[in-house]
């Protein structure tokens, strides 16, 4: 049996914080290529670098049947039209699912099937668990005005593949428009959509 600090931790639904596990920070620099709009990136990097969210992770141990966690925290806040969001990705195991419970704020996940390209815009909210099947690629948003706080839990050897998102991206994106998300392609917004 395993011994009680692995088997049992506590997590800040609040910040996101677990004491005692690693922290990943992604601000604004890391994200280079996810926004549609590079313009408003690249105007808004020029005057500073936000803290986009963080992630601690939980992982007790690494075994074929094992399971790992995280809690994130995506500010608010956007970039154009576009959310502050994390940069997804898909399992390096391609058959690892996910379940992601919503805790704190409003967001939402974009859900891509890496086979199809089809999309879907879920909600990710308080008393909400979003299940991401296998080979999926998932990107979370947070879409109101407080920090949105999660709980994801994954197989321990599902892995992250970043490579193939920041090789075409995803082929939707979730934008503000009359105050709500909504899901358009990439492809539809021309400079003059993208700026209305
Ligand atoms: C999550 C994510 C977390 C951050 O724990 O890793 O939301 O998103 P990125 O990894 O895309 O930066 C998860 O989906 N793990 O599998
Ligand atoms: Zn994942």
């Amino acid at each position: 049996m395993m011994n009680i600090e692995k088997l049992l931790s506590c997590y800040n639904p609040a910040t996101g914080e677990i004491p005692g596990a690693p922290v990943l920070k992604r601000h604004l620099s890391d994200l280079k290529g996810c926004f549609a709009v590079v313009e408003a990136y690249d105007q808004v990097l020029t005057q500073s670098n936000p803290l986009l969210y963080s992630v601690s992770a939980v992982e007790p141990a690494g075994g074929e049947g094992d399971l790992h966690y995280g809690v994130g925290m995506i500010m608010p806040g956007k970039i154009g039209d576009e959310y502050f969001m994390t940069k997804g990705h898909l399992h390096s195991w391609r058959p690892a699912a996910e379940f992601y419970f919503g805790l704190t704020g409003d967001g939402v996940m974009l859900l891509e099937d890496e086979a199809t390209g089809e999309s879907r815009m879920v909600e990710l909210r308080p008393n909400g668990a979003v299940y991401v099947p296998g080979r999926t690629a998932h990107r979370t948003m947070n879409v109101g005005r407080t920090p949105l706080t999660y709980f994801g839990v994954y197989p321990a050897k599902a892995g992250h593949d970043y490579a193939a998102i920041a090789k075409n991206n995803f082929r939707c994106v979730i934008i503000e428009r009359h105050g709500k998300p909504e899901l358009v392609e990439r492809k539809t917004l021309t400079p003059a959509a993208r700026h209305p």
